[in-house]
């Protein structure tokens, strides 16, 4: 048998629902702590596209990931993992696509469930914000990211992925961090709206100028945080299957780093990794992103707090 008759025929056994592929025991919605919301969305990306077929790519690769965490010490699905059926979006506006997010989110926060999403592109965000500021009014958001996404409209939308950060921060103070991409337009909003308090970036000059940024960041943090992850924060030599990659990203333990103080110091309340946009063959970054889930998952359930 050659070699490319064993990678397929590892690579093609059935899907799996679950997470981890956790059974049934671990990941029923009643016994769950957690649950994953897929939304396969992908209408308003702007390069490259494909970010629908992220949710279901992070599933698939998390089948391959050890359950046990080496560096919490702990077996972190034992909180229960429900992995909900993805949302049928594919063929929705943006507006209606939002709506149903929204929808589904603030059933799951009144079910006192921590929802974990996973996009599809980064205007799925949007409606996550809403239902959590409904349920938490002191929210703020941290956006880890490559961009600012701080446009007011882009291909003539509102929502368009490129203006997912300006839509959140109408509806809750935003820390953005990693950022490294942006245009004159937002350049100038950012500049108008000087140190309002209501949008703070930490770009990468800055990640790259100041030892303790990470509590920094922290510190412009409310006590209730819900994380926007978009894949692109990642420097693209580790995470380079993305819409819309950018050079000179962070690395993964920066990455954990910050997350663990965030953890440590706020209570998160919960998160999406959006934007993966998987390359055939190349699954590096589709493992990054189900480590990366449950690897948060797991400081936010961390015995240790
Ligand atoms: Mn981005």
């Amino acid at each position: 048998m050659d070699e490319k008759n064993i990678t397929a025929k590892t690579h093609e056994t059935a899907p799996v629902k679950n997470f981890i592929g956790l059974e049934e025991e671990y990941a029923t919605l009643k016994k769950s702590k957690a649950v994953i919301l897929q939304v396969p969305y992908d209408k308003t990306t702007t390069y490259i596209k494909g970010t629908g077929n992220g949710p279901a790519a992070v599933i698939d690769a998390s089948r391959y990931m050890e359950r046990y965490d080496d560096e919490l010490n702990q077996e972190t699905f034992k909180i229960g993992i429900h992995t909900a059926e993805p949302l049928s979006v594919e063929d929705l506006s943006s507006e209606e696509m939002i709506a149903k997010v929204y929808t589904s989110l603030a059933e799951l926060l009144k079910s006192n469930k921590f929802p974990v999403m996973l996009g599809g592109e980064h205007s799925v965000s949007i409606g996550a914000v809403k239902a959590f500021k409904e349920t938490y009014p002191n929210l703020s958001v941290l956006q880890l990211d490559a961009h600012y996404d701080m446009r007011d409209e882009f291909f003539g939308s509102k929502y368009n992925h490129g203006c997912v950060a300006r839509r959140i921060s109408e509806i809750c103070p935003i820390v953005q961090v990693g950022v490294r991409s942006l245009s004159k337009e937002e350049k100038d909003f950012l500049t108008a709206q000087g140190n309002s308090g209501r949008i703070k970036t930490f770009d990468v000059y800055d990640i790259l100028e100041t030892p303790m940024w990470k509590d920094k960041v922290s510190n412009a943090l409310s006590e209730n945080v819900y994380i926007t992850i978009d894949l692109d924060v990642f420097d693209p030599c580790i995470a380079p299957a993305v819409g819309t990659p950018e050079p000179g990203g962070i690395g993964w333990y920066e990455v954990l780093d910050l997350l663990r103080e965030v953890a440590k110091d706020k209570k998160i309340v919960g998160f999406d990794v959006v934007e993966l946009c998987p390359i055939k063959g190349q699954v590096a970054s589709d493992f990054l992103a189900a480590k990366l889930l449950y690897r948060l998952l797991g400081y936010v359930f961390s015995a240790k707090k």
